[in-house]
């Protein structure tokens, strides 16, 4: 491992829009390595125990919905500053407050719809990273 990790996943939205491509373009020109990917639909309970810190959260039910709506990729990424370089790489949660020539103002549809998922911290990009990948499936 030459950097630290974050895990991803590109949301439904964005793959039935057809951005996948582009989206992980940008990763890659962002000097992002794909350590480990997949493509896959979560159920709707596995979309609840991955979002289950949101649990409280009135748009809980929504999310988990949404995210098992349609397949997603899931995919973990290595670069030196991993976490904080991709949450400036994808912008704010809320599109209308992203930055320009972020991956959610370009993609995104709404602040649910949101194209991409980013990691917030090394110790949630790990937990995120084995609840999709075994050890045999990272790079
Ligand atoms: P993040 O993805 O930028 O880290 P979080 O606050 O962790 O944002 O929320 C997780 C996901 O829940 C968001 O990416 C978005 O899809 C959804 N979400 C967050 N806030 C709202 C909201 O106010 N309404 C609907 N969905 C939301
Ligand atoms: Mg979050």
């Amino acid at each position: 491992m030459t950097g630290n990790i974050t895990f991803t996943m590109i949301k439904p939205d964005a793959i039935e829009a057809n951005n996948a491509g582009p989206i992980l373009a940008m990763i890659n020109k962002a000097g992002f390595r794909i350590v480990a990917m997949k493509y896959m639909k979560l159920s709707k309970d596995q979309a609840g125990e991955f979002y289950a810190v949101h649990k409280e959260r009135p748009f809980y039910g929504e999310l988990t919905e949404y995210m098992s709506s349609g397949p997603i990729i899931a995919a973990v990424l290595e670069k030196e500053n991993a976490v904080a370089d991709y949450r400036k790489l994808i912008g704010a949660t809320d599109p209308s407050k992203a930055e320009e020539g972020t991956i959610r103002r370009l993609f995104a549809k709404s602040i649910a719809a949101n194209a991409v998922h980013g990691s917030d911290s090394d110790e949630n990009a790990e937990i995120e990273s084995s609840f999709f990948f075994s050890r045999l499936e990272r790079f």
